[in-house]
């Protein structure tokens, strides 16, 4: 039997190297983001009823940084319920730049008999080429992406979706009070210690992602879809120092 469990950051390693998306990570990538992220069971599944929602006939749904593809499958799940008989007119691309994460992703869509086209493609978000869509989703991956490079994403999406399209945005966020900062994060290490990890876990894995995972003010995201041309921007989930967020064209 194979062992999911996140131990990842278990033992004390004596170089902390920043953190990559492996196969170490891979491998037990389910278990850590539960383990990680409050709420990530909801908002995977409310980002499928948003997709069902927004989606429209003739157009693409994109997952961007898909990992596993938990979205994804979401997504397609509630595509189908919603469009029914049009819903194979909706395909989904998901994109991550991790082969560890799109192998095993594959082997996932794979075996689901559903008529909503999924594919996978090995590409850097950044640089990809987005094409007419109605819904883009990305959850808990713009974090990782470098600060200057964020707008670029975010103005692309914007220019390819189409009027009455949604876009869901998933972040880890910091706060401008430090008082604020400070307890929300020590309520999310409460989160991580209920959850089984250790002090020692916790603050390797924080060391790991100094510097690769940059949080921003959710007034920051807000300021950057205005001014990429979405209409109008809603805070859908917050838990701590984690939000959700929908952006309307
Ligand atoms: C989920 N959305 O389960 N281009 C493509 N992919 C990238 C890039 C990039 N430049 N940078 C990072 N990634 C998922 C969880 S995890 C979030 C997303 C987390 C990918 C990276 O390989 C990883 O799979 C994903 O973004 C971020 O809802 O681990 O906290």
């Amino acid at each position: 039997m194979t062992n999911t469990t996140d131990r990842v950051f278990a033992n004390t390693l004596d170089h902390i190297k920043p953190f990559e998306f492996n196969d170490a990570v891979a491998s037990v990538f389910d278990d850590m983001i539960e383990r990680s992220v409050p709420g990530y069971r909801s908002i995977v599944l409310q980002t499928g009823m948003l997709a069902g929602k927004f989606s429209i006939p003739g157009t693409t749904c994109y997952d961007l940084g898909s990992s596993l593809g938990a979205a994804t499958l979401s997504m397609r799940h509630q595509i189908e319920r919603h469009h029914q008989q049009s819903a194979a007119k909706i395909p989904i691309i998901a994109i991550d730049n991790s082969a560890a994460m799109l192998s095993r992703m594959n082997a996932r869509i794979s075996n689901e008999g559903s008529p909503v086209p999924v594919t996978t493609e090995l590409a850097d978000i950044t640089t990809y080429s987005y094409t007419k869509h109605s819904v883009a989703v990305l959850n808990f991956t713009l974090q990782f992406i470098p600060l200057q490079d964020r707008s670029t994403i975010i103005q692309s999406l914007a220019d390819n979706m189409i009027s009455g399209g949604a876009l869901i945005l998933s972040e880890k966020i910091k706060f401008e009070d430090e008082q604020q900062q400070q307890l929300m994060v020590s309520m999310y290490e409460n989160f991580k210690r209920s959850n089984g990890y250790s002090e020692l876990e916790i603050s390797q894995k924080r060391d790991a992602l100094e510097n690769v995972l940059i949080p921003e003010t959710l007034q920051a995201h807000k300021k950057r879809l205005l001014n990429s041309g979405f209409s109008s921007v809603e805070v859908w989930f917050q838990c701590f120092n984690f939000a959700s967020l929908v952006a309307f064209r």
